[in-house]
């Protein structure tokens, strides 16, 4: 056997020590963009995140709502793979054809259509926010909107017809077409609805305005109809059935593919690796993992994987380590992937990017994987607790949380994620059903938790990634200091409180 020196450590394990800050050293002034794809020495990656995070390739977390909201920030989602393969691409399509406030012809109903019948359509094109017109059409007159809550009720009755469940457009319409957001804003929050519609003077729909879309009270809402882009999204992928499912992703628009796997150290990767340089080149981007050690890297990167995810066993929902006992503590893998990336760089003029993938606690152990080395950061638990994870949003001895399951758990049933090759099933759960709190919207949350990772930046005297991982100095702490990191000898007032400094 071969023993691995030291001891393998997780984030908490580490603080940064803060460097010289000049003047110039204010978060205003950090830029978080990052490669996402390999990029040879003086070239630029095919894809750049404005900002280091992805969520997590998972069903309780990474859908179209997630896809939208994320990219709006400048990061970008992997779609789930545990699924049908049509019914991903249908996803995928969902982010791509999704217009800053606009709605799509195909997620219209009728008064007189079922429940079933919007859950259907909720299904093929992943809105959570649909409007109702007389015909159907977005050329209709607009009647109301049915939003998710309205079609994910406990009743069972699918049979329920729209006209009893949606809201009245009388209670949502302000004014003609230049109505100001502010406005709009107030009937909306007050209605606990995420959208607005937009009616032009013959009453005729002409989209609707997202909660997500509002950046400020000021913005003209026809700013928001006339806009074109187009959000990035990437989609989950395994190693047994990309011949039929990359296709599918690929037509639908998928900007990149990432294998989704516990252990990526196999020969099942190099093949669906080489499937796809086959059939589509250098064209198609496709991501691979996970690994937590130099050779594991240095294999991937021979394969040509356009980044490579690192981590075993220290997601939040994994029990990997329990079962299998495979692993490695987070940081430490973090780091000797990252001296290997950094090696190949030298030696072959290849940069490939790392993704730090699980077990991120806190808003500071982002800083610290960035100033580890990794180039972004795959998150499951900390994107579950929004608004636009895919899942219910349940009330838990008074306290609101969102569910959120892994993919090796009995519930998710992804069993090609752990696939060994023979028998297609899952032998044995590898992850837990569980809850995390509520966290209101992603937008809120990532803004503030950006803000903190910039201001340690500035502690650090580092502007951009590149800089705080030339320039931060880390340090291992003792169990004592630790303790010494929290609240301590003293009776805290509000024991929220320390959670909510995080
Ligand atoms: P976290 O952000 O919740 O700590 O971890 C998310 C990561 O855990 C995912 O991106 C994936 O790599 C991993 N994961 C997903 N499901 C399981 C499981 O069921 C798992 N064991 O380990």
């Amino acid at each position: 056997a071969t023993f691995f020196p030291g001891e393998s450590h997780t984030f908490s394990e580490y603080l940064l020590v803060p460097g010289y800050s000049s003047s110039q050293c204010i978060p205003n002034n950090v830029s978080l963009k990052t490669p996402l794809t390999r990029f040879k020495r003086g070239e630029k990656p095919a894809i750049t995140l404005n900002i280091p995070m992805v969520s997590a390739i998972m069903q309780s977390v990474s859908g179209v709502d997630m896809g939208v909201a994320l990219a709006t920030e400048g990061g970008l989602s992997f779609i789930y793979g545990s699924q049908s393969a049509e019914s991903e691409a249908a996803m995928v399509k969902a982010v791509k054809d999704h217009k800053a406030g606009f709605v799509q012809s195909d997620s219209t109903l009728t008064p007189d259509m079922t429940m079933e019948q919007v859950i259907e359509l909720k299904e093929k094109t992943g809105h959570s926010t649909m409007p109702v017109t007389d015909d159907g059409t977005p050329k209709g007159k607009l009647l109301g909107i049915v939003t998710s809550r309205d079609y994910r009720p406990s009743r069972d009755d699918h049979q329920t017809k729209v006209s009893e469940f949606m809201t009245p457009r009388e209670q949502l319409i302000v004014g003609d077409k230049n109505i100001s957001l502010k406005v709009a804003n107030d009937v909306i929050w007050d209605n606990k609805l995420n959208a607005l519609p937009i009616v032009d003077d013959n009453d005729h729909l002409m989209g609707i305005v997202f909660r997500k879309d509002y950046d400020s009270h000021k913005t003209n809402p026809n700013e928001l109809l006339d806009n074109d882009k187009r959000y990035m999204v990437g989609a989950g992928i395994n190693t047994r059935d990309y011949a039929e499912r990359v296709p599918l992703l690929i037509e639908a628009g998928a900007d990149v593919l990432c294998i989704d796997s516990s252990e990526g150290f196999s020969e099942w990767q190099k093949r669906t690796i080489e499937w796809i340089r086959a059939n589509y080149g250098e064209d198609v981007k496709v991501g691979a993992g996970n690994v937590v050690d130099a050779e594991g890297f240095r294999f991937l990167a021979d394969c040509g994987a356009d980044f490579i995810k690192v981590g075993i066993g220290g997601g939040s929902i994994c029990i990997t380590r329990e079962t299998k006992g495979i692993g490695r503590g987070q940081a430490t893998a973090l780091i000797d992937v990252c001296r290997a990336r950094d090696e190949y760089y030298e030696e072959t003029g290849v940069y490939v990017p790392v993704c730090s993938d699980g077990g991120i606690v806190y808003d500071y152990h982002m800083t610290l994987a960035l100033a580890m080395g990794a180039d972004f950061m795959m998150l499951g638990r900390y994107f579950a607790r929004f608004d636009e994870s895919p899942t219910e949003r349940v009330n838990v001895n008074g306290q609101y949380m969102k569910e959120y399951w892994g993919e090796g758990s009995a519930r998710a049933r992804n069993w090609q994620r752990y696939d060994l090759g023979g028998a297609a099933k899952l032998s044995f759960v590898e992850g837990v059903d569980s809850y995390v709190p509520y966290a209101g919207s992603l937008k809120d949350g990532v803004g503030g938790t950006l803000y903190k990772v910039k201001s340690t930046m500035c502690n650090c005297g580092a502007l951009s990634i590149p800089e705080l991982q030339e320039k931060a100095r880390l340090t291992l702490v003792s169990s004592t200091s630790i303790v010494e990191g929290g609240a301590h000898d003293v009776v805290v007032k509000d024991s929220q409180q320390s959670v909510s400094y995080r």
